[in-house]
């Protein structure tokens, strides 16, 4: 059995098409059903429903043979044990710092302050502002990171932006772009060793599908930016 570990969401979506051209279908849509062990057409692949945050740590302990998670998560809870073979350049989206428009970022960094900083990307706030000698308070958040500068809360938060869209919304604006973001596949190292041959045989696949996608010899949906 090859088990492959997926959030719900973006990266589901973006995954069916890869999957497809390694001729794995999902029999069942994860929106829909409240099954978090979903079967494919091929009887010895199976996919579980796992939170984003959580899919490194599935694979990482062999809860999972392989994994799709994004290289924020990555990044933020680590990749210790997990061999990366591709970058699906799937979910791609980058990660930035934004403030309110109100808020005048350049002169606060020239002049040294103290800015609060509210992300669930503390570690890689943390890295980046480091790196760029500014003082920071970091604030741990969950999520609607895009609420703590409205109210307050921060100067600035970190995080993840695609179309621009949410910012806009909240009267937020883009002043570094800290990197680009794709999702990457993970794979645990004894599965690899031990299921070779399916398990390269859905990397070869992956591989193929992402230069099909590339050449425009196949349709891949619409992936933002
Ligand atoms: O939503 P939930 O709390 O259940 O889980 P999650 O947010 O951890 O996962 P999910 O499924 O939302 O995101 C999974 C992965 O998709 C992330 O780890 C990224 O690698 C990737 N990804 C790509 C994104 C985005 N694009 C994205 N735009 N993840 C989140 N967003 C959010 C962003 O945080 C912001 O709130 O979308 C909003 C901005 O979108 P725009 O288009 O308005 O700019
Ligand atoms: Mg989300």
């Amino acid at each position: 059995m090859i088990t492959l570990a997926l959030s719900k969401g973006r990266i589901f979506e973006e995954t069916l098409p890869l999957l497809r051209s390694a001729g794995i279908e999902v029999l069942e849509d994860p929106e829909k059903s409240r099954k978090l062990i979903l079967a494919t057409n091929q009887a010895d692949v199976r996919v579980l429903v796992v939170r984003a945050t959580d899919v490194p740590t599935y694979v990482q302990y062999g809860g999972a043979d392989l994994g799709i998670t994004g290289k924020d998560m990555l990044l933020e809870h680590g990749s210790d044990g997990l061999y990366q073979p591709l970058d699906l350049q799937i979910a791609k989206c980058r990660i930035s710092v934004a403030v309110r428009a109100d808020f005048d970022y350049a002169s606060a960094v020239r002049q040294g302050s103290r800015l609060k900083v509210a992300t669930k990307y503390v570690a890689i706030a943390r890295e980046f502002f480091a790196t760029k000698g500014v003082h920071v308070d970091l604030i741990k958040l969950y999520g609607s990171m895009e609420l703590a500068p409205l109210v307050g809360l921060a100067d600035a938060i970190v995080d993840l932006v695609s179309t621009g869209n949410t910012l806009k919304a909240n009267h937020l604006v883009e002043v570094e772009h800290i990197m680009d973001i794709s999702s990457r596949l993970v794979v645990n190292q004894a599965a690899l060793k031990l299921k070779q041959v399916p398990i390269r045989r859905i990397i070869d696949a992956f591989a193929k599908a992402i230069d099909d996608c590339h050449s425009g010899s196949m349709d891949c949906g619409s992936s933002p930016q």
